[in-house]
């Protein structure tokens, strides 16, 4: 059986770029992949974080992947900071990773936009990433486009470790959803839909209620035409409202906007199929706040699970790299 690994970080409330650009995919993985969903909050740690709001953020994140359909029967769903390998083999990773490569991540860019404060942490988290996905030696990496660059990362420095050290990992393939990869801002829709964001009323979470998920549709940015058609670079704001309704419902938004005459239409069925789409997970949700015992025990055993694996990869890379105590003769 192929493996699959996917992760995101508990840096504020899950959003329809969260769900329809990656938390879908894991859904349907899970039947027929050896299927391994972190929370990974080591990444959280490079940016500002108060430790008690980012406790109930892995919480919350952990309620929603279950709430939108991972079962834990099916997949190993888990804390990454639970599995101490990640941190481990981030090290070994950092000194075969080149500083230039790192300085070329578009996301640490527009991260840190040359702020001299920026963590080193935030640097250093495409590595962080590649060790989070070569542990498990993962097939298949489901991810937004935005994550592209760092699954390239990845690739190379597999490479390059089996061919310094031998075969130890896996390459992974990157898998982007072909609908849903980059869910765009409502109010700036040149902006990815993002968790960080200050103003909100660009950003659908998922448990936002149906009158939110209304109101905040109806007021997204358009533009002054009123003909409907998908042109993600002529039409960034209604190509953005095809691309959820499209994502929402299984069609293709370049059809999609061939039914349509005008933008207050679009809207409406976008606000509907989107509420349809959100309507039982934030039901399943309600049940699970009610339940947090249970969702500590599915974390808990998830680690249990995910440490087996982890430990013998990275009892592998030990090995290869020659620091292994066990071989000292
Ligand atoms: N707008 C998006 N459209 C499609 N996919 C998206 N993802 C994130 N935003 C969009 C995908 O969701 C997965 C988990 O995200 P993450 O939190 O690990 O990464 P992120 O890209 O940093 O997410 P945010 O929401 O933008 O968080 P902040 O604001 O904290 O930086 C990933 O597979 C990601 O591609």
């Amino acid at each position: 059986m192929s493996t699959v690994l996917s992760g995101v970080r508990p840096t504020g409330d899950m959003h329809l770029g969260n769900y329809l650009g990656a938390f879908k995919s894991w859904v349907t993985d899970q039947e027929s992949y050896d299927s391994y969903y972190c929370i990974v909050d080591l990444h959280a740690l490079a940016e500002d974080f108060e430790p008690k709001e980012l406790r109930e953020r892995i919480v919350n994140t952990a309620i929603v992947l279950l709430s939108v359909g991972l079962d834990p029967e099916k997949c190993t769903l888990f804390i990454q900071s639970s599995v101490p390998e990640h941190a481990q083999l981030t090290w070994f990773l950092s000194c075969i990773t080149g500083f230039g490569e790192l300085n070329r991540m578009t996301q640490f860019k527009d991260k840190s936009k040359n702020n001299e404060s920026t963590k080193v942490g935030l640097f250093t988290y495409p590595v962080l990433m590649a060790a989070d996905i070569l542990l498990y030696q993962a097939d298949r990496v489901p991810v937004g486009e935005d994550q592209k660059q760092h699954l390239e990362l990845t690739r190379d420095l597999a490479i390059r470790f089996n061919s310094r050290f031998g075969a130890t990992f896996k390459v992974p393939e990157p898998a982007i959803p072909t609908v849903g990869a980059r869910i765009m801002d409502l109010q700036d829709p040149s902006a990815k839909m993002s968790k960080s964001t200050k103003d909100s009323s660009g950003v659908i979470y998922v448990l936002d209620t149906p009158s939110t998920v209304e109101k905040k549709i109806k007021r997204a940015v358009t533009d002054s035409e009123s003909e409907v058609y998908y042109d993600p670079a002529k039409k960034p704001g209604v190509s953005n409202l095809l691309e959820l309704l499209g994502a929402s419902t299984g069609e293709d938004p370049k059809q999609l906007g061939e039914k349509y005459t005008n933008y207050g239409s679009l809207k409406k069925d976008c606000a509907e199929a989107v509420n349809s789409l959100l309507a039982p997970v934030k039901d399943r949700a309600n049940a699970l706040y009610d339940d947090r015992g249970a969702v500590k025990e599915i974390l808990r055993l998830g680690a249990q699970k995910a440490h087996e694996k982890a430990s013998s990869t990275f009892a592998l890379a030990t090995s290869r790299m020659g620091i292994s105590i066990d071989e000292f003769t």
